[in-house]
């Protein structure tokens, strides 16, 4: 007879998605911590498919812990905490969510960067703490429109960020794994090339063993006490250690942030600078984006437990488990 297997949740979901999985798919939570041993040694066997998404996925001693695992299906378009190149070793799908959120999170970014270099969060703060009429005017900020704007990533998401600013008159470059194809922007070979010619620099890159420290301390220096950081993509594509130093010192001249290396912990030296602002991982956050994103995620599971395909695959499943 034929055994569908079962759906296993790893880690926090949405929680609409996490009560579609249980009473649709009579899907399991993997248990964090203690019990999470038992629960293998009961269900290990059994378990075909994994939802999880970006902030958890699925690791290799996980990956290695359940035998018949045919697909890992994530919530969010990242999967750089899933161990992917183990997966298409086994035969494993793997699944995102791309194109859903670009939109959101390219008007994030744009959000981000004006608020950065205009000084929005920093005013609104000055406004609620009874400055204005203490202190008078709020301190100048920088100009948007006519910025020079370097895109690390140009992919979904650096190109729609791209689309965007060239509406506000910036001349964009990028850098990218490769040049491509029929960009209308000029393409950059290094980093710190495009780091030295621009004013802001926008990361939009995916995250991963692959991009590690990609925006590097020689980068940051070459953006310079003028230049400004932009981050939408991972914590980890950014020296972050290099990034604190050079903003408190006043060799770069501002950030913005959605990400960061140790979510939900921000770096205390960062709280302190009024030149940075700081976002919880809300890129995506719009009540219309998540919605596509969980339609999406479902998608891709059932049709996997359907045919054992992927909807949006980043690893084709090789085997048909059931
Ligand atoms: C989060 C994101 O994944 O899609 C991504 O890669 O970073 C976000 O959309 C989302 O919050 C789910 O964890």
């Amino acid at each position: 007879s034929l055994q569908i297997g079962r759906v296993l949740k790893v880690g926090p979901l949405k929680p609409s998605l996490a009560a579609t999985l249980t009473e649709k798919y009579d899907a399991l939570d993997l248990p964090l911590g203690d019990g999470r041993a038992d629960f293998l040694g009961e269900y290990a066997e059994s378990v075909t498919a994994v939802v999880t998404s970006g902030r958890t996925g699925v690791d290799a001693t996980l990956m290695t812990a359940l035998p018949r695992l045919g697909a890992i299906v994530h919530f969010g378009v990242g999967y750089d905490t899933t161990d992917v190149a183990l997966a298409e070793e086994r035969g494993i799908g793997v699944s995102n969510t791309p194109d859903v959120l670009t939109d959101c999170v390219a008007d994030t970014a744009v959000g981000l960067l004006i608020d950065t270099l205009r000084g929005f969060s920093a005013a609104d703060r000055y406004v609620r703490a009874g400055r204005w009429p203490v202190d008078g005017n709020f301190p100048l900020t920088r100009r948007v429109s006519g910025t020079r704007v370097g895109i690390v990533g140009l992919g979904r998401i650096g190109s729609a960020i791209a689309n965007r600013l060239s509406g506000f008159g910036c001349s964009i470059s990028y850098h990218n794994r490769r040049e491509v194809p029929g960009s209308v922007y000029p393409y950059v070979d290094s980093v710190v090339k495009l780091a030295a010619g621009v004013d802001v620099l926008v990361v939009a890159a995916a995250g991963g063993k692959g991009t590690e420290k990609l925006v590097d301390r020689a980068a940051l220096e070459a953006l310079g006490p003028d230049g400004y950081l932009i981050n939408v993509a991972r914590g980890t594509v950014v020296d972050e250690e290099a990034l604190i130093e050079l903003l408190t010192e006043g060799r770069l001249a501002g950030a913005g942030l959605d990400v960061f290396t140790d979510e939900p912990h921000t770096p205390e030296a960062l709280l302190a600078l009024d030149t940075v602002v700081l976002l919880p991982h809300v890129a995506s956050g719009t009540v219309e984006t998540r919605a596509a994103m969980e339609a999406l995620t479902l998608r891709n599971l059932d049709d996997f437990l359907a045919s054992g395909t992927l909807t949006t695959p980043v690893v084709e499943p090789r085997a048909l488990v059931r």
